[in-house]
């Protein structure tokens, strides 16, 4: 028998097609709760280096969708890793992979069920990863788990990584979104 996995996951795609609104633009891949289902899914996609500048990767709980305005996600925020354009080729796969790991591995301890899920932005100006959580008033939660996500990324202790409630980001004016919590 397969290693089952402690949740469901849904991966989903998302492709910028201009004709189309960003929701219908989101598409739900499949879903898995094996190990070997993950990894057979994982070694069957593009890596999110080749995939095109403006799409994303998400992987969230299933009937989580990736998005602010379902109600597993409208409490909460995201930890932000902004790369740097050349860190595409050298940690963007690396990084995302380790993220997909934590996630299925709920390697955030008593805090695990707190993760909605994680999307990896690819974009020309730089690609982002974000790990999106709950509730950002539960602040003990949102910090252990940027100081685990740090640590399993092996992000040097003096690299500083923001959290962003999703309403702030949702609202905000200029091109930056404020830091609730930074570790
Ligand atoms: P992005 O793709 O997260 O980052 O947001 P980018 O600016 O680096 O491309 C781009 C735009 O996509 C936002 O300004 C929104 O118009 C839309 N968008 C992104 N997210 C995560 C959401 C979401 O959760 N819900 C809705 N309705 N729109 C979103």
């Amino acid at each position: 028998i397969k290693h089952p996995l402690q949740n469901k996951w849904t991966l989903w795609y998302y492709e910028n097609d201009r004709n189309k609104t960003w929701e219908e633009n989101q598409r739900e891949i499949t879903s898995f709760d094996t190990v070997e289902d993950f990894w057979g899914l994982y070694n069957h996609i593009k890596a999110a280096s080749d995939l095109r500048q403006g799409s994303d990767y998400s992987l969230f709980k299933k009937g989580i969708r990736p998005m602010w305005e379902d109600v597993g996600n409208k409490q909460g925020g995201r930890w932000l890793i902004n790369l740097e354009k050349k860190q595409r080729s050298m940690d963007l796969n690396n990084f995302w992979l380790e993220v997909l790991l934590c996630l299925i591995g709920e390697a955030f301890d008593d805090f695990s069920d707190d993760i909605c899920g994680a999307v990896v932005n690819v974009r020309g100006k730089g690609d982002k990863i974000g790990v999106w959580t709950a509730d950002a008033s539960r602040s003990e939660s949102v910090v252990q788990i940027g100081r685990r996500l740090k640590e399993r990324l092996n992000i040097a202790p003096k690299v500083v990584i923001g959290y962003q409630i999703h309403k702030d980001t949702m609202n905000k004016s200029g091109s930056v979104t404020k830091n609730t919590y930074t570790v």
